[in-house]
């Protein structure tokens, strides 16, 4: 039984009455359970204004514990108009910490009558002091529903007596800045759009001024909006590029539906160009997702073959253009690639055993690698699906400074000490930024004179295969060494490897996805018939050994 309703109403201490009346506002389904996943909440968003309401009570703990500026975004990505979701932001731009995911999935999942209860909870358990002022940010994305979302997150701050900034529409790596930028007092940048678009802008017009022989079709970036706040965005900062970079922008929301058939996602896992974009052969394309933190880049050849650089094609551009700057400033600085199980082998074995750069492999999602590359000089990190950024520590920063401000060097050092300090400059070190990756890629192809062909050539991708499979509890695979081996069921990971043994350079591993209701299956081999018959043997194997559900999974051909 639980305590009556009326019983707990008596005890309200002052400081929840607020949350006790607008609670009511924001009334939870009962029964609704959801999970704070790895990138947030995201769901139907019918089923998320009392998450979101909950969201601004928490974001308002989390400031109060922290003693800085808290972000909250209202956004669901890569996924469908329909839903929508919440991720919170931590003090320097970084992904909410792990345990305060776990009260965000207590505080979601409380019924209504036992809100203040969960509330208080969190709060004897963190000994917040209630009397600390509170700052919360925030953002959201242009989906329909954003509006009503992110204002009940606003009613959640003040509810709790925080105070709040709503940036209204932003993308999710802009809503990172912002936050970072109020907590280093505008070290890091100025804390509005403005501010963002400036240093970006700044830095990249600094890097391509002496790309000397770039020419106007070199400067020719073809984007996909997504049909998002990305291209709301881009069209925003774009006179502020002074015509060093021209883009033409597709999927800008005026007309098509967000994500539907465009967007980074879209072009990594169908393996084709968005719809609604024009592409001549040869020429550079990009596509956002759908609140811009990921960027894919592709292109068609003379024959219309379609060619996509994904984001292990990205982190092999960007170390090998640091590693040479590195070389010619004279700057002893470690270098390291921070990957997932989900990176291609060939890009894999070309960072490490030809560029001889350190590469770590990590779990999936952002704050995973996030982690991982802070443990370097430089950390260069990507997800194949095209989110990742590069890291500086502080240390690394400050030689880089000293360096361009040096007087007595030669000038290649000069030049190569200049161009870092304004790399550094135009990348978001928050989190992956599809905005700022695009400058920094775009002005290395032009620092470099490079097209997207020879980009592409640096190394070839090993065919690959992504299969899902449905199980009845996707909990029962357990996974080790960053999620590329099986630990349970019994006998799986046995399966897999003498299955993988069939095929010539075949690598293959599952996992349970994060986000949706399914297990993951990823192969690849030395041509795509080997790939894909062995992504379907693999995903027989956990079919059978899993607890699989529905009909068997088929052959692919
Ligand atoms: C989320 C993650 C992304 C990851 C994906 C995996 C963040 C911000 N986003 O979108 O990094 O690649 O989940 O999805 O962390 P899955 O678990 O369904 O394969
Ligand atoms: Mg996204």
């Amino acid at each position: 039984m639980t305590t009556p309703h009326c019983s707990r109403k008596q005890t309200i201490m002052p400081q929840f009455k607020e949350v006790s009346t607008q609670s009511g506002l924001h009334p939870k389904p009962a029964g609704l359970v959801l999970q704070y996943g790895t990138a947030g909440f995201r769901t139907n968003a019918k089923q998320l204004d009392h998450i979101m309401f909950r969201m601004g009570l928490l974001a308002t703990l989390r400031s109060k514990k922290t003693k800085a500026t808290i972000g909250v975004m209202v956004t669901a990505s890569h996924n469908p108009e329909e839903d929508n979701g919440v991720k919170l932001v931590d003090p320097m731009g970084e992904m909410v910490t792990p345990t305060w995911e776990g009260y965000a999935t207590q505080l979601a999942n409380a019924e209504q009558e036992d809100l203040l209860a969960a509330l208080q909870d969190i709060i004897e358990k963190e000994a917040i002091h209630m009397s600390q002022e509170a700052n919360v940010f925030v953002g959201k994305d242009t989906r329909s529903s954003s509006a009503s979302l992110s204002q009940a997150v606003l009613d959640g701050v003040s509810a709790l007596g925080g105070h709040s900034k709503d940036y209204g529409l932003v993308t999710t790596p802009q809503l990172h800045y912002m936050v970072c930028c109020q907590n280093t007092q505008c070290k890091y940048g100025e804390a509005t759009v403005e501010g963002y678009y400036k240093k970006l802008c700044q830095a990249f017009i600094q890097l391509t001024k002496n790309a000397s022989n770039c020419t106007d079709d070199q400067k020719h970036l073809t984007v996909d909006g997504a049909n998002g706040i990305g291209a709301l965005k881009v069209r925003e900062m774009e006179s502020q590029l002074k015509k060093e970079l021209h883009i033409s922008l597709f999927n800008d929301g005026s007309e098509g539906k967000l994500n539907h058939q465009c967007g980074a996602d879209f072009v990594k896992v169908q393996q084709k160009p968005p719809t609604g974009i024009k592409m001549n052969p040869g020429e550079r394309c990009c596509s956002f997702d759908g609140d811009a933190d990921r960027i894919i880049y592709y292109y068609t050849d003379s024959e219309g073959k379609f060619h996509l650089l994904d984001g292990d094609k990205i982190a092999t551009l960007i170390s090998t253009y640091l590693k040479e700057l590195l070389t010619q400033a004279g700057l002893d600085l470690e270098i390291a690639v921070v990957q997932t199980a989900y990176a291609n082998g060939s890009s894999t074995n070309y960072l490490e055993n030809t560029m001889k750069v350190i590469v770590r492999c990590t779990k999936t999602g952002v704050k995973h690698l996030h982690h991982a590359a802070q443990e370097f000089d430089i950390g260069v990190y990507f997800e194949a699906n095209g989110h990742g950024t590069v890291l500086f520590s502080k240390a690394a920063e400050e030689k880089i400074q000293q360096l361009a401000e040096n007087s007595n060097i030669n000038d290649e050092r000069k030049r190569a000490a200049l161009l870092l300090q304004n790399t550094v400059n135009v990348i978001n070190q928050t989190v992956g930024d599809a905005i700022s990756d695009m400058l920094l890629i775009e002005a290395i192809l032009a620092i470099k004179g490079m097209t997207i062909q020879q980009w592409d050539a640096i190394y070839s991708d090993l065919p690959n295969r992504q299969l899902k499979v449905k199980v009845s509890d996707r909990r029962v695979i357990d996974t080790t060494d960053a999620e590329r081996r099986a630990v349970s069921p019994a006998g799986l990971q046995e399966a897999i490897d003498s299955l993988v043994k069939n095929y010539r350079e075949a690598r293959s591993f599952v996992r349970p996805s994060g986000t949706e209701d399914v297990v993951r299956v990823y192969a690849e081999a030395e041509t795509q018939e080997s790939a894909d018959a062995l992504a379907r043997d693999v995903s027989l194997a956990v079919y059978r050994l899993a607890g699989g559900v529905g009909g068997e999974p088929k052959p692919l051909h």
